[in-house]
Formats: C-alpha cells, structure tokens, sequence
C-alpha cells in the first residue's frame, strides 16, 4: 500500500513538513496513526530537526477525525489497539520537543482538531466552508478527557464547555474568534505563513523554548500516561455497547445520504 503520510526534510531550516495524503478525508485510521507515529519518532530522535509543519494534500479537508470504520462492528481487541495508537499520536505530538504547527487547509473535525490542538500553533485557510471542532457529542460519542483537557488548554473553560456539550463545528472565522486557531490566512498562503511563523518560533533558543512547553504541557500528558489503561478500558466498554453502535451507524447513513 501506498505511504499515507509524506514527509519532507529541509536540512538547510531544519524544518520538516509532513503532508497526509490517504483520500479521501485522511480519516485517521490504525494504519495511518501507526505510520504517523513512525514518522513521527524519526523526526523527533533526528537532531537536524527543529521544527515540523503538518499539513494535507487533500483539497478541502486537513483530516476527517477517526476512522469511524475502525470503531464500527469492531472486536473489542481490535478497538483496544486502536485507541492505544490514537493516545499514541496524541502524546507524541503534545510532548513534541520540535515546534510543531498546523497547516489546516480544511476542514478539521473531532480527531483532526485534536491532532491540531496537538500542535504549538494554528493556522488555517479563511475560508468559512471549513470547519474545526471537537464534534464527539454529534455523534452520539463522548470526547475523553484528555480531548477536554487539550482543548481547555486551548480555549478556555467556557469556550470548551459550550463547544465539548454541543459538539460545535465552527467554521475559520468563528474558530479565531474563540482561539481555536490562531490565525487566518487566504488558502494560498497557509504552508508560506507556517513557514514564514516557523522561522520566528525558531529564533527563540529551543532548550528555553522546550522547558516552557514541558511546563505548560506536562500535567496534562501524566494524567493520561498515569490512566492509559483505564482510559482504553473505558473506551473500548463504551463504544462496543449496542447503543452506541447504532448511534455510529445513523452517522454514517447520515454522512453518506448527505452525499446524495
Ligand atoms: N471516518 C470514516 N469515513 C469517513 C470519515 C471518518 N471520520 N469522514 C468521512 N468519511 C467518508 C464518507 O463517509 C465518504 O465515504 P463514501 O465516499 O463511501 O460515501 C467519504 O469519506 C468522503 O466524505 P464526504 O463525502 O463527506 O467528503 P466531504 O469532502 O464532503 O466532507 C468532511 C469532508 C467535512 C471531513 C466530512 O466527511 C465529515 O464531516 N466527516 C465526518 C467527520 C467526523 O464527524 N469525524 C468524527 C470522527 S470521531 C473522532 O474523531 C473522535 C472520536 C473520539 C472517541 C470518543 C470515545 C468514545
């Protein structure tokens, strides 16, 4: 199978960017996330690497969030794994000693915005079709924790509450008004912007830079690296219920009868 992710280094900046390209929605799957991980290490353990812009190459959407197939009519093992490889990505990319930014060049729910949130700084194209969010509740489904906690980080409180309870999508305009994304940019511009942000970012001396972040950060990554297991225990009882799986499966009808 083809790489679902592809990363480019530049040894001259020390700033890799890392493009997803799995069509259609680069949905995050077991086999997306593993290989997002893969990369994700080399990058880390390699010295000449300071930086790394996430971005997609897909027109219209950044990433659809989880595969929803990975947590349909699934064993309960297989889910356990998963979730494992989804807390995976996020802790590698929340701990990350590089500066990290999001190229969001569309749209980016629930996963996708986490994968974002994970992230040092945001930038997304201006264009109000696109929306971010974290739309678990939407789905019948219930964002963990520690998807609260990144988002509160984030945000705020009440901005979190408001948007964790109604499962808000909010469109680029609305998302840099609550401090979902930190900046907008025309679309054209979103990998420039985050290279040219990147270079200001990188000014700044990455041990001071890193010890900053690990204290901002390192609360929030304990709490789940102390509960891991209990976390994959309490997602894999709560989304093989049957009650939960006929709220995915509405979704997805209800995802593709919106195609139609
Ligand atoms: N997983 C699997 N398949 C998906 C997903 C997904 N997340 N998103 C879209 N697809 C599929 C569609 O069903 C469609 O399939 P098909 O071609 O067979 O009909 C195909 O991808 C293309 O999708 P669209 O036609 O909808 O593409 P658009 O370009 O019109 O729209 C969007 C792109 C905006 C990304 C749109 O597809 C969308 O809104 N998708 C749903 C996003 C979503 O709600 N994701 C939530 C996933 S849950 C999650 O990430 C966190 C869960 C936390 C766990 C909670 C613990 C209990």
């Amino acid at each position: 199978t083809s790489p679902k992710i592809k990363v480019d280094l530049d040894s001259s900046t020390g700033v890799a960017v890392l493009r997803m390209q799995s069509p259609p929605v680069n949905s995050l799957s077991l086999d997306f996330l593993t290989e997002f991980c893969i990369n994700l290490e080399k990058l880390e353990m390699d010295r000449s690497c300071r930086g790394l812009i996430i971005t997609s190459t897909l027109s219209k959407v950044f990433s659809a969030g989880l595969d929803i197939m990975e947590m349909y009519g699934k064993s309960p093992e297989r889910c356990g794994e998963f979730w494992k490889a989804v807390q995976e990505m996020w802790l590698k990319l929340y701990g990350s000693n590089m500066v990290t930014m999001a190229a969001i060049n569309g749209s980016s729910p629930a996963g996708g915005c986490l994968m974002s949130l994970g992230c040092d700084y945001r930038i997304m194209a201006d264009n109000p079709r696109y929306s971010i969010g974290l739309n678990e509740t939407q789905l019948g489904i219930v964002a963990p924790f520690w998807f609260k906690d990144t988002l509160v980080n984030t945000v705020g409180n009440r901005a979190a509450e408001l948007s964790l309870e109604l499962g808000l999508l909010y469109s680029a305009p609305d998302a840099l008004k609550i401090g979902l994304v930190d900046q907008l940019v025309p679309e054209d511009q979103v990998l420039s912007t985050a290279q040219d942000t990147m270079s200001k970012w990188l000014a700044v001396p990455d041990h001071a830079r890193q010890i900053t972040k690990s204290m901002m950060r390192k609360p929030t990554i304990d709490k789940l690296l102390s509960n891991r297991e209990a976390d994959i225990t309490n997602f894999v009882s709560f989304i093989t219920k049957d009650s939960i799986q006929k709220s995915l499966r509405m979704y997805l009808e209800m995802l593709k009868s919106r195609k139609a």
